[in-house]
């Protein structure tokens, strides 16, 4: 397809840097309500804050419907995300909140809660993996236990029980999280990460039919969340349309950047993310439209990354090591 004539176009011509920041920026949208004093603090960063026209709004509170979080859509591929910033002590209630206002059946994190040495997100979740970790956890009226999980190589699937102590109603939710996405980085391999993405499709997380939007958020909800949601919407535009796709991935980039802003941090998170979808788009082929994955890990990365010279240089050093 002409996803793999873009990327060989990009990478020839040293393009990835020019095209993420292209992308950004084009449109004239405000941020007002995120300005507000009250709102202020409610914001993890600064300078990465929800557009007014997309933002999700709290619908049963006192002080303030605010939440730092947009609507990101792809019609086409009949896809509506929620993405977010990671919580903050003061947000963990409102993020419950949205949560069950919206229906959400599945939460997508792709951070660690500490990165290189800051915080970067609160532990709102109940687990059993984290230093001081619980059970059981409360924020408000929101009590969320703890009720298994299966642990994978780069990734672990929880499921939680979140209970409204209002209402007295208990939801099961999928708390699906990725832990090997350093931030301003990408994954080692494209394999695990489509894998992570199959399995999260598996739980039928992302089908708005039956359910509410899912939440994907990192730290900031931009970087990481923008990279993830552009594989999967273009992989679930190919499963649809197949070679006839005719929507192209800087495209759509650009118009769900209408919905949120800084989507796709750097070059290399764009360059990760077509390979993602290259490589994607050969399992569906191969596969009978399905990632479910047939192949190890290693053999889905046709596509040199950048680690793979890092790994290089270890094979180097160990080499120096042994000479001495
Ligand atoms: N986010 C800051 C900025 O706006 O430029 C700084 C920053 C940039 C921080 C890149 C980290 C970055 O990546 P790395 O951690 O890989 O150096
Ligand atoms: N001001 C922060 C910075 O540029 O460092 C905002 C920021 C932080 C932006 C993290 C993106 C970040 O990455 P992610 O969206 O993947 O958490
Ligand atoms: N907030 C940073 C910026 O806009 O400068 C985020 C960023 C960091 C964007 C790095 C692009 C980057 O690209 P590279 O790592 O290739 O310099």
């Amino acid at each position: 397809t002409n996803i793999e004539d873009e990327f060989v176009k990009y990478e020839e011509n040293h393009m990835w840097r020019e095209e993420v920041r292209e992308a950004d920026d084009i449109f004239n949208l405000t941020c007002n309500y995120a300005r507000q004093p009250f709102n202020l603090r409610l914001n993890r960063y600064r300078d990465i804050l929800p557009y007014d026209h997309s933002r999700v709004k709290l619908k049963n509170s006192e002080e303030t419907d605010y939440i730092n979080a947009n609507y990101v859509e792809c019609e086409q591929a009949n896809r509506r995300y929620i993405l977010a910033q990671g919580p903050l002590k003061t947000t963990c209630e409102h993020f419950w909140q949205m949560i069950w206002e919206q229906n959400t059946k599945g939460v997508i994190m792709l951070n660690k809660l500490i990165e290189k040495g800051a915080p970067k997100c609160e532990m709102y979740y109940p687990n059993v993996d984290e230093e001081n970790c619980d059970f059981t956890l409360t924020f408000g009226k929101f009590k969320l236990n703890y009720m298994s999980e299966k642990p994978y190589q780069d990734f672990t699937i929880r499921t939680i029980e979140c209970e409204n102590l209002e209402q007295k109603e208990k939801r099961l939710i999928y708390h699906c999280h990725f832990t090997s996405w350093p931030d301003f980085g990408e994954p080692d391999y494209t394999g695990t990460f489509l894998n992570f993405l199959n399995e999260c499709n598996n739980l039928d997380l992302f089908n708005i039919s039956v359910n509410g939007p899912s939440v994907v958020h990192c730290s900031a909800g931009v970087g990481r969340s923008g990279t993830f949601i552009l594989v999967d919407s273009m992989l679930q535009l190919y499963k649809k349309f197949g070679d006839d796709l005719a929507i192209n991935a800087l495209e759509l980039l650009k118009k769900f950047r209408s919905n949120r802003m800084g989507l796709v941090q750097t070059q290399h998170q764009l360059k990760f993310a077509f390979m993602a979808i290259i490589d994607g788009i050969r399992i569906l082929r191969q596969n009978s439209n399905t990632l479910e994955s047939f192949v190890p890990n290693e053999e889905l990365n046709s596509i040199e990354t950048e680690s793979d010279s890092d790994s290089d240089n270890d094979f180097y050093e160990d080499d120096d090591v042994s000479k001495k």
